[in-house]
């Protein structure tokens, strides 16, 4: 495999780009569990790429589909037009989702499909009468993508700060985090449901007649892994109900297997009113991105539109023939290997295994749920982030990606992990932690 021999023209996404071309690190090939790099080396790849690649790398059964469906419709236009494979996989996502949730809009990308739901919730109450209800309540150290929708609603203040004012009438719901009461919790923490209430608070201060719609991760991943607090989620649901606001569980890390079921939602037991969802999707292969909504949602947009486009809103790539195809092969495979029950074996065994790190070099908290762990690392003094980036470096020398949010050190490996491989994890984790200072 050749090394590229210039580095210099790409602008790297969420990268510090001086410091990678200096020290870069290249992934050339992939198979399974595993990414092989430039220098011929096998990486344990302990993220499925960046929280996506569900079914492991290279798989067969999506490389043919994808194969096949250019050879025979590469691209169909999404408006006015459509081709068979969307509206069969649109029938397939209905299937696995929750109850009532029958209507799928689609994407190219987890950003795009949070944009989406929270255009549908705005349009959607216009429609239906209630066109005051335009207020957007996201949650502090929340990721919805990098949309200016997204960022938003978005809590992560690295995202958000260098990016002007945003949208307006956006308000905020406290974080779940608190480790003075919850550190080392295996599992979602005890103390918390009551942060909910805050939505009470917000209702207070705007009133339920001027907010659409609450989004939040149903479990926070990109700001380091906060599961939520034993009741927290319910008590979101119940709030939103009481006063009329649409409830978003942006699902793009949690939908399809990393807790052991289809959804987020089914794992907790709670039905919003939309979900996100793109990722594990098509297993990353092809980029696409879902919105799926109730069924009232569709409905009423349908009976109500003022146009008889209903929804002014779509994108050039919207439900692509080979996103689809890809799609469907990725759910086949799914359901063919019982992946999500394997997660759901799983997860209890990286459960122990994270938590046997309790005293290792520099570690402040341990958290996990299904197939994702996270170890917090206490920040080298003001360097905040550091000591998280040098160990994701040794790490890599060592031959594991893991992911460094700051100082948190993530894991959320393939749903097809093995136990050999679990152990690798946490053994090379380890000893990467005792060497960096
Ligand atoms: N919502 C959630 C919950 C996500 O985790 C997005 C939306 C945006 O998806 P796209 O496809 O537009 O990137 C994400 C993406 C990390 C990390 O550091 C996580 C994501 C992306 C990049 C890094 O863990 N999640």
């Amino acid at each position: 495999m050749s090394k590229p021999n210039n580095l210099e023209s790409l602008w790297m996404p969420f990268t510090p780009n001086k410091t990678f071309k200096k020290d870069p690190r290249i992934i050339v090939k992939a198979k399974d569990m595993h990414f092989t790099s430039d220098d011929n080396r096998q990486i344990l790849d302990g993220t499925a790429g960046l929280w996506c690649v569900n079914a492991g790398h290279g798989r067969k059964k999506i490389q043919e589909a994808v194969t096949q469906q250019i050879e025979e419709l590469d691209y169909s236009p999404p408006f006015q037009f459509g081709h068979p494979k969307q509206f069969e996989l649109a029938n397939r996502l209905a299937e696995i989702f929750p109850e009532g949730m029958n209507h799928v809009f689609f994407s190219n990308s987890g950003s795009e499909a949070v944009d989406s739901a929270l255009k549908i919730a705005l349009a959607y109450q216009r429609a239906r009468g209630h066109a005051t209800k335009t207020r957007l309540i996201g949650r502090e150290r929340g990721y919805h993508g990098v949309g200016f929708g997204g960022i938003s609603v978005g809590g992560m203040v690295k995202n958000r700060m260098y990016f002007g004012s945003m949208l307006s009438g956006v308000d905020h719901l406290r974080h779940t985090h608190n480790p003075s009461v919850n550190a080392f919790s295996q599992g979602q923490p005890e103390h918390g449901a009551e942060l909910a209430d805050d939505l009470e608070r917000l209702v207070q201060l705007h009133d339920a007649s001027t907010i659409a719609a609450v989004i939040v991760e149903p479990i926070a991943g990109s700001t380091g892994v906060l599961p939520p607090p034993k009741g927290y989620l319910q008590r979101l649901r119940d709030i939103c109900t009481k006063h009329d606001i649409l409830l978003i569980f942006d699902e793009v890390i949690s939908a399809f297997g990393r807790l052991g079921k289809a959804t987020g939602s089914d794992y907790f037991g709670i039905t919003p009113d939309i979900i996100c969802c793109a990722k594990g999707l098509t297993n990353a292969t092809i980029p696409m991105g879902a919105t799926i909504v109730q069924d009232y949602i569709y409905e009423s947009m349908l009976e109500n539109a003022d146009a008889p486009i209903e929804l002014f809103h779509g994108y050039t790539y919207s439900g692509h023939p080979v996103a689809c195809a890809a799609a469907l092969a990725t759910l086949d495979i799914y359901k063919e290997e019982g992946l999500f029950e394997h997660a759901g074996e799983q997860a209890p065994k990286i459960e122990k295994a994270a938590h046997s790190l309790k005293g290792t070099k520099h570690i402040v908290d341990i958290r996990n749920l299904g197939v994702i762990a996270a170890l917090e690392l206490e920040p080298r003094g003001n360097a905040v982030g550091a000591r998280g980036f040098e160990v994701m470096k040794k790490a890599w020398d060592m031959g594991l990606m893991l992911r460094a949010n700051g100082d948190t050190l993530a894991f959320s490996p393939p749903l097809i992990v093995q136990d050999n491989q679990i152990d690798e994890m946490f053994t090379t984790v380890k000893s990467a932690l005792e060497q960096v200072d």
